[in-house]
This record gives C-alpha cells, sequence and structure tokens, in this order.
C-alpha cells in the first residue's frame, strides 16, 4: 500500500439556482470555483440543490449553472448529488452526465457507491454498494441522495414513514460501514455524501432541529465508517467531530452557497476537505455572499433614531429588511418614502409592517348573561348606569307592538325635532345614548341633551 498525500475536495451545497437567486447564487458559485481551482482541487461534490425548482432548459438559470458546472468539470471530476425533491424534481440532473467536460460529472440520484479512478473516472456500483472494490481506485464516495419521502410512504405507510426513514437510513448507513473499513485498508479515503437533516443540527435561522423525523444522527453517520462526510439541505456550515482510534472523522454541513434570505446567520461559502485513510478536515472558503440587515422598531418607526442607527451601521450595498409594529389607527403614519430616501444607498429594501388590531374593550359579564334583562344590568354596572329605565323599555318592547311605541313617542311634545325616536324614559334618566347593541358589545356615547 503507497502513501498518497490526502485527497482535496471542494464541497458546494445548496446553489438553489433559479430566477429568484440567480444573481447571488451565480455570483457566490462563479468565486468559489475560481478559488477551488486555484487550491488545484482534485475532485469536486455538490451535495444538492443545485436548482430551487424546476427549471425550462431556456431559462437563465438553467444555462447559467450549466455552465458553471462545467467549467467545474474542465478542472476536475463532478460529483453531483440529488437534492430535496421538491428542488430538484427526479430528473432535473440528468442533463449534467452529458456536459462532456474534460473530465465526468457523476450524477448520484439513487443509492450507489462511486470509485474515483487516477485517472479522474468514476466506476459506478451496480448495486446500492460495491460486492469488491474496482482496482486503481483513488477514493470511495457513498451516494444517499435526499430519501424520497413519498417513496418511504408507499412502501411502508403514510403513519409510519416519518418516524421509520430514520431506522432505514441508519440500517443502510452500517451496511455501508464493511465497504469502507475494506477501502481504508487498502490506503483509500473514504467520502459519504449525502443530503438531509442531522438531529440536532441548527438551521441558517438559528432554529434547532430537534424532531423525531429527521433522516441522520450524528451516530448513525459516523456508524457508515467513512472519514468524511459531505452533507447538504442545512444552509449554515457546521460540523461534527469524532477521533476513536480511526483516526479524525468529521461530518459538515457546507450551508448554502450565498445568502438567500433575510436573517440567515453565519458565512457563506464551500468547504475546501483533505481526506486521508485515517483523517479528515475541512475549512470554510467563505464567498462574497449578500450582506443582509435587519432594522426592528418596536413601534412606529422614528425618522430620528433611523437615521442615527444607519450613522452607526451603513447600509451601502445592503439588502435590508425595516420591520415595525404600529396600531391600527397610527397605520397612515408611517413614512415609508422618508425611510426609503434614508436608506437609497441599500442594494435592496425590504418594508414589513405589522399592524395591531384595536381590541375593544367588551362589558365584561355580558357573554355569560342569559337573558336580555341581565345583559342589560351587566351593561349598567360597567357604564355605571341605572338600569332600571332601560328594563321598562325592555317591558313595553315585549308587550307593546313596535308601531305602537313608536307612534307614542312621536306623539310626545318636542319628539319630532330628535334625529331619532328617544324614549322619554331614557331621556330622564340622563345623558347616555346607546348607539349600538350587538352581540356583547355595547358602545355608548355621551349625548348632551338638546
Ligand atoms: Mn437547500
Amino acid at each position: 500500500m503507497t502513501t498518497r498525500p490526502p485527497l482535496r475536495v471542494a464541497h458546494f451545497s445548496d446553489l438553489h439556482y433559479g430566477p429568484r437567486n440567480l444573481v447571488e447564487a451565480d455570483r457566490c458559485f462563479g468565486a468559489a470555483i475560481e478559488r477551488a481551482v486555484d487550491v488545484g482541487v482534485d475532485v469536486a461534490v455538490i451535495s444538492g440543490d443545485s436548482t430551487d425548482h424546476a427549471l425550462d432548459l431556456h431559462s437563465p438559470s438553467a444555462v447559467a449553472l450549466v455552465s458553471r458546472v462545467r467549467g467545474l468539470a474542465d478542472h476536475c471530476p463532478v460529483l453531483m448529488l440529488q437534492g430535496t425533491w421538491s428542488h430538484e424534481p427526479p430528473g432535473t440532473l440528468s442533463v449534467f452526465r452529458e456536459l462532456g467536460g474534460r473530465h465526468a460529472v457523476h450524477v448520484g440520484d439513487r443509492i450507489g457507491q462511486v470509485g474515483l479512478t487516477a485517472g479522474g473516472d468514476w466506476v459506478v456500483s451496480p448495486g446500492w454498494s460495491f460486492d469488491a472494490l474496482p482496482d486503481g481506485l483513488v477514493g470511495l464516495f457513498s451516494c444517499l441522495p435526499s430519501v424520497n419521502r413519498a417513496v418511504v410512504a408507499a412502501a411502508l405507510g403514510a403513519a409510519d414513514a416519518a418516524g421509520a426513514t430514520g431506522e432505514h437510513v441508519a440500517a443502510l448507513l452500517r451496511g455501508l460501514a464493511s465497504n469502507h473499513a475494506m477501502a481504508r485498508q487498502l490506503g483509500l479515503p473514504t467520502l459519504l455524501v449525502s443530503h438531509g437533516t442531522v438531529f440536532g443540527c441548527i438551521t441558517e435561522h438559528g432554529v434547532p432541529m430537534a424532531g423525531f423525523d429527521h433522516e441522520f444522527t450524528t451516530g448513525s453517520l459516523f456508524d457508515a465508517g467513512a472519514q468524511a462526510v459531505l452533507l447538504g439541505h442545512i444552509h449554515r456550515h457546521q460540523c461534527w467531530e469524532r477521533d476513536d482510534g480511526g483516526g479524525r472523522r468529521c461530518i459538515a454541513y457546507a450551508g448554502s452557497i450565498g445568502r438567500f434570505h433575510h436573517g440567515e446567520a453565519g458565512d457563506k461559502g464551500f468547504l475546501l476537505w483533505q481526506v486521508g485513510p485515517d483523517s479528515a478536515t475541512c475549512r470554510l472558503e467563505a464567498t462574497p455572499a449578500r450582506r443582509t440587515v435587519d432594522i426592528c422598531f418596536d413601534g412606529k418607526p422614528d425618522l430620528a433614531t433611523l437615521r442615527a442607527a444607519l450613522v452607526a451601521q451603513p447600509v451601502a450595498g445592503a439588502w435590508v429588511r425595516l420591520r415595525w409594529s404600529v396600531p391600527e389607527e397610527e397605520r397612515n403614519d408611517v413614512d415609508r418614502a422618508a425611510m426609503r430616501e434614508l436608506l437609497a444607498g441599500a442594494a435592496s429594501v425590504q418594508f414589513e409592517g405589522r399592524i395591531l388590531p384595536v381590541v375593544r374593550v367588551r362589558s365584561g359579564g355580558i357573554g355569560q348573561a342569559g337573558a336580555m334583562r341581565d345583559k342589560v344590568a351587566a351593561w349598567a354596572g360597567v357604564v355605571g348606569a341605572r338600569p332600571e329605565p332601560l328594563w321598562s323599555c325592555l317591558d313595553e318592547l315585549a308587550v307593546r307592538e313596535t308601531q305602537r311605541i313608536v307612534d307614542a313617542a312621536l306623539a310626545e311634545p318636542g319628539a319630532a325635532t330628535a334625529a331619532g325616536a328617544q324614549h322619554p324614559g331614557a331621556e330622564a334618566q340622563g345623558d347616555l345614548k346607546v348607539l349600538e347593541l350587538a352581540g356583547d358589545c355595547l358602545e355608548v356615547s355621551s349625548g348632551a341633551h338638546a
């Protein structure tokens, strides 16, 4: 067994090419490829979500991605893994098999192993793993594309699919361990490439993923016995290391190539790996991802405060999100034009105003009262009025026809001058005028005597 220098791998992930991300994705992927070529990597891996969704062949995003991958393949062999099926519908990656660069592009869209030869070719396992390792390899790659949950559900039933996915993946990963051990004995670096969620990982928005339907645990991934685990799916770079006698082993998410959303923490980039038969290291090479800035106001945005904040932290060229929350009656007092003017140097400005709905003060207890008489009493208690005159009105309503009440009211001296018919009892009682009685909400206003 000859000792070779460690395999140098450029690990890109989650490029998300599509109309919405094209500028960011292509600037960052372009810079990353340039850096990888400068470093002189031996091989490149793209661990899923190359596209954001199905792309038409004539779309600028498709052309840009194809041209970048072709450029990469002119430098070194490329392995492209199938990512999340909604981002890369089945068949999306097939076109990359036909690229025809100086080196081959292997598309990993099924479970399988590929060996990299000294000549830069890919040797593909006929089944899910090699029965015997081919001769002349310089590295062994195991590919586990994004698990298609629909297929799992169809095979196991929808109820069991979520929990069972992790168990089946763990069994498969254990099944790869003997091949990885064999390769290691031959002095080969072993790499597992996959796309999914590791229990306990942290998303780009700082949320820990701790559900029970995730594909992986760090334990199940280390159990595969590969020296390096190259992951895609989570857009934030993070890694886990272990040295349990077989040399340093490492699991890492490269994270997304660019910053596609507001609020994403951490550097963006790609990973430079050095993988030997009993060692693995990776380091993040940053890409020129866009800078995002969040400005939040608890209430109405204050222009003086905003001006001061912009002096402290200039936003020239940045992607700014400005958030505020105001009560409904102040919604029209937010001066968007003035804020836009202050943020003129930003590359993009996104306003997110939240309107807090007006909450009406209700008369407590009215909802619980059954009879109308009790409701009136509850309301009178809240507003400090006497209920008796209103009760007498209610009694009248119960025993007399409405028209007769109206006629009687109109016959009273001076009644015709009132805008609405007002019951003498209510008038005598003071200055409360019932405007509305709807549900359990009573609105009142004080009316002066005419
Ligand atoms: Mn992704």
